[in-house]
């Protein structure tokens, strides 16, 4: 059977909540398979994170990982394309580490792409009218190193990840921040499972910015 691995993350910093976990508990309570979906909340710490991830991809043997977690300060869902092989803490992480400039991953190259059909799933996104955009940073905190370990696991096999920033939800923003709808950020998530399982080829249709 085809397992999906779908992952949010804890609340960090300042903040008291996390949209990313809780979008992540409610696509778990409404999914009706069937393909299996195996969800988990990880710590916002680099190395807590990652040796979750790997220990749930040991256990659960997954074909997809889709990881989320929460972009403040943006105003659409963010479908990354890429995770770059740096970690660049602003802050320190929820185990006080905060690394400067360092790879997530040693001795590998500079990037990894997502390998999700990242347009279809933006193009599904926006049919379902939720503010959505693809994008080409992940940051380079702790979403970014999961990405950069996921997207790693998947490459030059069958299997496939990549990584989704969501926006706050609706009453979380404490800086006048754009927010959506917990319900919306979840039927985003949904559809880029799905979306991921129904289509193995991305689209061929131009999605990049000029700037
Ligand atoms: N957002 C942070 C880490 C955890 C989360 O939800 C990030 O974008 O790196």
């Amino acid at each position: 059977m085809t397992t999906v691995l779908l992952t949010g993350f804890e609340p960090f910093g300042s903040d008291a909540v996390n949209p990313s976990g809780d979008a992540v508990r409610l696509v778990a309570s409404r999914w009706r398979g069937p393909e299996r979906l195996v969800t988990d909340i990880l710590p916002v710490a680099f190395r807590g994170s990652v040796e979750r991830l790997t220990e749930l991809i040991e256990t659960n043997e997954p074909d997809v990982v889709i990881a989320t977690g929460l972009a403040g300060g943006r105003s659409k869902v963010s479908v990354e394309r890429v995770g770059v092989n740096l970690i660049d803490a602003r802050i320190p992480d929820n185990d006080g580490d905060q690394p400067v400039d360092v790879p997530s991953l040693a001795d590998a190259q500079a990037a990894v792409f997502a390998s999700l059909p990242v347009k279809a799933i933006v193009r599904d996104i926006a049919a379902a009218g939720i503010p959505v955009a693809l994008s080409l940073s992940a940051g380079s905190y702790v979403c970014n190193h999961v990405l950069v370990h996921a997207a790693s696991w998947a490459q030059g096999s069958d299997r496939r990840a990549g990584f989704i920033h969501v926006p706050w939800a609706v009453g979380q923003a404490t800086n006048g921040e754009p927010e959506l709808p917990l319900d919306d950020l979840a039927r985003a998530i949904e559809i880029a499972v799905r979306t991921t399982l129904s289509t193995r080829a991305d689209i061929d249709t131009a999605g990049g910015t000029l700037h």
